[in-house]
């Protein structure tokens, strides 16, 4: 109702809608809508309220509430169920739990903060309110399990493309999962998986995408590696409308990869590699091996070739350029 009530109010910004139009369209009582308007002020929409003429919209708050994103979803299936808090400890964590009950996919975890935001190996991702984007993804693709980090790079392709649409900024791809803006870190996506026996049951996809942060934002320790859209362009931006496009982005990538499979991903993915042909370091946990940066097999895992011509196959490590 809050969502429709939206929708009237944007499709006429600027204008008065009468309490009367709105208690047709949502069948509601006067009284009912008061009651959402009050709800939408509280969200920090600033709604004008005059008698007899209705109400008109005069400022919308850069929310990414779920109506927000509604609004300017294009997808059929992907974001077609959102779940928004102010703040959570980590949308990957809450992921994990609706994946757990749900047998359909495409549902989105958002969150405005969090308070316990997460990397891979236990690092820790510093999310602060009302400037970036903080989302988890389920997918539920019928795929082996070893072809799980494809979707890593298939999102970050997708990242990539709607970051470019929306803003004209042509960020880099550095493997497997971050997306760099002048060489410093904008965007760092983190794949889990929930699985039984070789059977994946769902792919959870953790997007953080520093979106309006200036760099005060960032704690000390990241404000070398890290920037943000602002950062880089001096613009602010909406950031339910760069959720929308990625959305839109990921859907039309992953139709594809279901029907004919990481072909054209892969490519796509090669055309934005910062470190593919580079002379590169790779650190894991098994240790660091340098070298060349030959490609990445159908899987998705890193080739690299050491100084004795021995190829690596690499399938998680932070990489140095
Ligand atoms: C990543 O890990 O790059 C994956 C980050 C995924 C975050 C999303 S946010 C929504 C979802 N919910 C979660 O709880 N997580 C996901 P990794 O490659 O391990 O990089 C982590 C490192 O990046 C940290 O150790 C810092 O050095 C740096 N870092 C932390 N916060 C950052 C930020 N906001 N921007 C850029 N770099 C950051």
């Amino acid at each position: 109702m809050k969502e429709t009530l939206l929708h009237m109010l944007k499709a006429n910004e600027n204008e008065y809608v009468s309490g009367q139009d709105i208690s047709n369209v949502l069948n509601c009582s006067r009284t009912a809508i008061w009651k959402h308007v009050s709800d939408l002020r509280a969200a920090g929409y600033e709604i004008e309220a005059v008698q007899k003429k209705g109400y008109r919209l005069l400022r919308s708050p850069d929310a990414v509430t779920s109506e927000e994103i509604m609004l300017r979803l294009e997808t059929e299936r992907l974001g077609r169920k959102i779940h928004y808090y102010p703040s959570l400890k980590s949308t990957q964590e809450m992921a994990h739990h609706e994946a757990a009950k749900a047998d359909e996919e495409g549902m989105l975890v958002v969150a405005d903060e969090q308070t316990g935001g997460r990397g891979r190996l236990g690092r820790s991702w510093h999310s602060p309110s009302g400037t970036g984007i903080w989302m988890s993804l389920i997918l539920k693709p019928r795929i082996p399990l070893q072809k799980a980090p494809q979707l890593t790079l298939l999102t970050a392709v997708a990242v990539v493309r709607a970051i470019e649409k929306k803003t004209g900024l042509a960020a880099d791809i550095k493997w497997p999962n971050d997306i760099l803006l002048n060489g410093k870190k904008i965007v760092g996506i983190l794949t889990e998986l929930q699985a039984e026996a070789d059977q994946i049951h769902s792919v959870i996809i953790g997007m953080g995408m520093n979106i309006n942060q200036k760099l005060e934002h960032f704690q000390e320790d990241i404000r070398s590696i890290a920037t943000s859209l602002h950062i880089e362009s001096g613009k602010e931006f909406v950031r339910a409308d760069l959720i929308a496009a990625v959305m839109l982005e990921i859907e039309e990538l992953y139709d594809i990869y279901l029907k004919d499979g990481f072909g054209l991903i892969k490519l796509l993915w090669e055309s934005r590699a910062l470190s593919l042909g580079r002379r590169i370091t790779a650190r894991s946990l098994n240790g660091t091996v340098k070298g060349l940066a030959k490609g990445i097999t159908d899987d998705g895992v890193l080739l690299l070739e050491d100084d004795e011509g021995r190829v690596h196959s690499i399938y998680s490590a932070d990489i140095e350029i």
